[in-house]
């Protein structure tokens, strides 16, 4: 039990809206009380999480006067103090308040384009008090149930004026803080802007400050689409722009279900801490997850505990995988080596380009031989199903 003690050097997060929800949902209250966040932050702690992240307004409430706030700094800051917890990311909470029922950055009306950019500002001040180096961006109300209003294009342009003006106030008030987008493909929203790891790479790319931002993918995210998550985090790892990630787990095509990290796709959880850690990823490993609407608090910490541990389980899991010698060779023979060819289509030149086009291939015989790839799957899945020994 002790060999998967989650540990802060894992560097694993967890949000206020996480640990903290009441598991209220469209059909259904609270069926847990609120908690504080002074009380998550010491029960983190006590379960091994490095770091608490948060919306404004999970740590402020909207309505909250000046004297509650004071007072609500100070004990979140003693709770971390007393427990060494760090914050490495904030975020704007941009989907709750009626205002944005049409979005925020991208809504039609010019104030409250200006009031979500207000919001945000201020948001970002309050992480900064707290430490927080990623600041992330969740586009929930960016989006569309219908076109009727067809503002698409124009949201494009707003989103874009957005980010840039608040890379600027980034860069003015010195905070340093790496932006990271968060697609989505819907909910709540029936379109979401910017719905895939790939959408935002591209939007990024637009930008004026395109080396401050970086994305956030979210494992239920792609999967709720149908697309691969470890696909989605590998071209982001590609791009230099893995900035963070949220980890969590989900059935495709369901609505968002948040559950525990690696409680439902086993294989893609592994190809995901996989990339993670032979990608050398050095940001924090987040899990924006619930506990099942079923639970108590128990459940809850049962949870948290739960993610954690099927990470390093996972990761291990990895380290066996990496070391296997039946799997080594496999893979040898799946990456077929050239080293003439591959010096050809290295670079072009002229002289590359004859030498390739004068180059016959065997090609009947590449052609014939199949690609061992059951074999190297079923390998995987022995890993996996714990029946190949160390
Ligand atoms: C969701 C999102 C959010 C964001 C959070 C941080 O599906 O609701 O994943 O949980 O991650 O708002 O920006
Ligand atoms: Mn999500
Ligand atoms: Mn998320």
């Amino acid at each position: 039990m002790t060999q998967y003690q989650p540990k802060p050097e894992h560097k694993f997060t967890f949000g206020l809206w996480t640990v903290g929800n009441p598991g209220s949902d469209p059909f259904g209250s609270a069926v847990r009380e609120t908690i504080s966040a002074p009380y998550i932050v010491e029960k983190l702690a006590e379960l091994g999480a490095w770091g608490v992240n948060f919306h404004d307004n999970d740590l402020i409430p909207a309505d909250a006067t000046p004297e509650q706030e004071r007072q609500i700094k100070k004990d979140f800051r003693a709770a971390l103090d007393a427990t060494g917890l760090v914050v490495p990311m904030a975020t704007t909470n941009l989907f709750k308040d009626p205002i944005f029922r049409d979005g925020a950055f991208t809504s039609a009306d010019a104030r409250v384009r200006a009031y979500a950019i207000q919001k945000t500002m201020k948001a970002m001040d309050l992480g900064a008090e707290f430490g927080a180096e990623t600041y992330v961006f969740w586009g929930g109300r960016e989006g569309t149930e219908v076109d009727a209003g067809s503002r698409t294009l124009d949201a494009m342009a707003w989103f874009r004026e957005a980010l840039n003006f608040l890379a600027e106030y980034n860069i003015s008030q010195g905070y340093n803080y790496k932006f990271a987008l968060e697609p989505k493909p819907n909910e709540p929203r029936g379109d979401i802007f910017l719905p895939t790891v790939g959408a935002a790479l591209g939007f990024i790319a637009t930008l004026d400050h395109p080396e401050m931002v970086g994305v956030n993918p979210e494992f239920a995210h792609d999967t709720m689409a149908g697309l691969s998550f470890p696909h989605a985090i590998a071209q982001a790892i590609d791009a230099g722009k893995l900035f963070h990630v949220d980890l969590n787990d989900q059935k495709m095509g369901r609505f968002d279900q948040d559950l525990r990290f690696g409680s439902e796709n086993y294989k893609s959880a592994f190809y995901t801490v996989k990339l993670l850690e032979d990608s050398g990823y050095q940001g924090p490993r987040h899990f924006d997850a619930h506990a099942l609407r079923t639970e108590d608090y128990d459940g809850v910490w049962e949870f948290a505990r739960g993610c954690m541990r099927t990470y390093l389980i996972l990761k291990d899991k990895v380290e066996q995988y990496n070391a296997d010698e039946e799997i080594q060779a496999a893979l040898a023979e799946y990456f077929v080596k050239d080293e003439a060819l591959s010096g050809l289509t290295a670079r072009f030149s002229p002289e590359n380009a004859q030498k390739l086009k004068d180059t016959s291939f065997d090609l009947d015989g590449i052609r014939s031989k199949g690609r061992g790839l059951e074999k190297i799957d079923q390998l995987t899945a022995e890993v996996l199903l714990g029946v190949r020994g160390k």
